[in-house]
């Protein structure tokens, strides 16, 4: 499951130079593709709500293989989602799209990496498809 947090339902749409001109939901059909080979399946999940997507998590954090996680800016805030992810047993890869430490100094800090398998940043979109390949 990759999940997207606020905002990045807007990928494509704005900020074409930081988050690039692909919409999620193109670059959903590029990764289905580029696994279509493999036996997984894919879903996708996106909201702006925190709540939505704590619950998300609970829903499916005991039974999916993999979950890919953009929290977008909740990723420095949430101390929730950290919760959520440290409770859950399905591992999440924590991914960013630009790199973060590049970025202004609160966008340094993770609540979200401590309890994450792993976290790749800066990668584009690419670090999405880099993560589901850790899974399969
Ligand atoms: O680099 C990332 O993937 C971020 O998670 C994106 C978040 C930001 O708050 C994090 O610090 C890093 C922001 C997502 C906003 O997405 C947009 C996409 C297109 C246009 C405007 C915003």
């Amino acid at each position: 499951m990759i999940i997207n947090g606020p905002n990045l339902n807007l990928l494509g749409r704005r900020q074409p130079e930081i988050y690039g001109e692909d919409t999620f939901e193109d670059f959903m059909l590029h990764l289905k593709g580029k696994f279509v080979d493999s036996d997984i399946e894919l879903e996708y999940f996106q909201s702006n709500h925190e709540g939505e997507l704590l619950d998300k998590l609970h829903e499916i954090g005991y039974d999916y293989d993999g979950i890919v996680l953009n929290a977008g800016a909740y990723t420095h805030t949430s101390v929730a989602l950290a919760d959520a992810i440290a409770a859950i047993e399905t591992p999440v890869i924590e991914v960013h799209i630009s790199n973060v430490h590049k970025r202004e100094a609160f966008r340094h800090h993770s609540y979200l990496s401590p309890h994450c398998e792993g976290v790749i940043v800066g990668f584009g979109l690419r670090g999405y498809e880099l993560a589901v390949q850790y899974f399969v």
